[in-house]
């Protein structure tokens, strides 16, 4: 059994959407971000960063103490392991795929969450900073376009983790001011994700939650 800290939200989704995927068995406990469960000192000892998600898998490989886990691209790479899903075994497809993964982490994930800062949260208007943030989105969308262009996945052949942890962020187009139509080959692929069954659970986990 795994426990996963969670919230509804891109990177908490990306959890959700593995589990799913995975057919594993999980418990979901919600924090609630916005009244700063993170900062509880029981949650501090889990994921010191003070964010969700978070894992702890009773059940690790090497029948060892429960194991927690903090940063989401790191819980998907443990957890495809764990599993055999969702990363291609095979060299070439595996890395093109962590290679995606931490862009994920590294690139579209801070940026868009900076975006939506900055479009959403900011007390007063930054013109600078939304100016600034939407460039690096429009520019970073562009960059997924082209990979999608010529693979059907990120990866390459196969659906895997490095797409999963850029769907809920793609998710979230309308509140980045994107305009989908306007990259085509992320929409298909946006559309194909949504679609899939584990997606449309992991989704209605989030409204239950
Ligand atoms: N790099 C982290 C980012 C996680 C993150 O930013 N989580 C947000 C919710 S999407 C959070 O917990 N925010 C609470 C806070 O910053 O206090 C990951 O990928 O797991």
């Amino acid at each position: 059994m795994i426990d996963l800290y969670y919230a509804p939200t891109p990177n908490g989704h990306k959890i959700t959407l593995f589990l799913e995927e995975a057919r594993l068995d999980y418990r979901l406990i919600r924090v609630d971000i916005s009244k700063g469960e993170q900062f509880r000192p029981d949650y501090l000892s889990i994921s010191p960063n003070n964010k969700i998600p978070a894992i702890v898998d009773h059940l690790p490989a090497d029948g060892g103490a429960p194991l927690s886990l903090f940063e989401s691209g790191e819980i998907l790479l443990y957890l495809a392991e764990k599993t055999g899903a969702l990363l291609n075994g095979e060299l070439r497809e595996r890395h093109a795929t962590l290679q995606w993964l931490f862009w994920q982490v590294g690139g579209l994930g801070p940026m868009l969450g900076q975006n939506h800062h900055f479009n959403h949260f900011a007390p007063q208007p930054v013109p600078y900073a939304i100016e600034r943030f939407q460039v690096e989105t429009l520019r970073l969308y562009n960059v997924m376009n082209k990979r999608l262009e010529a693979t059907p996945w990120l990866g390459g052949d196969h659906y895997s983790i490095a797409d999963i942890a850029c769907w809920p962020w793609i998710n979230a187009h309308q509140r980045q001011r994107i305009d989908l139509n306007n990259f085509p080959a992320v929409n298909n692929w946006y559309e194909r994700i949504k679609n899939r069954p584990a997606t449309i659970l992991a989704m209605q986990k989030a409204q239950a939650n």
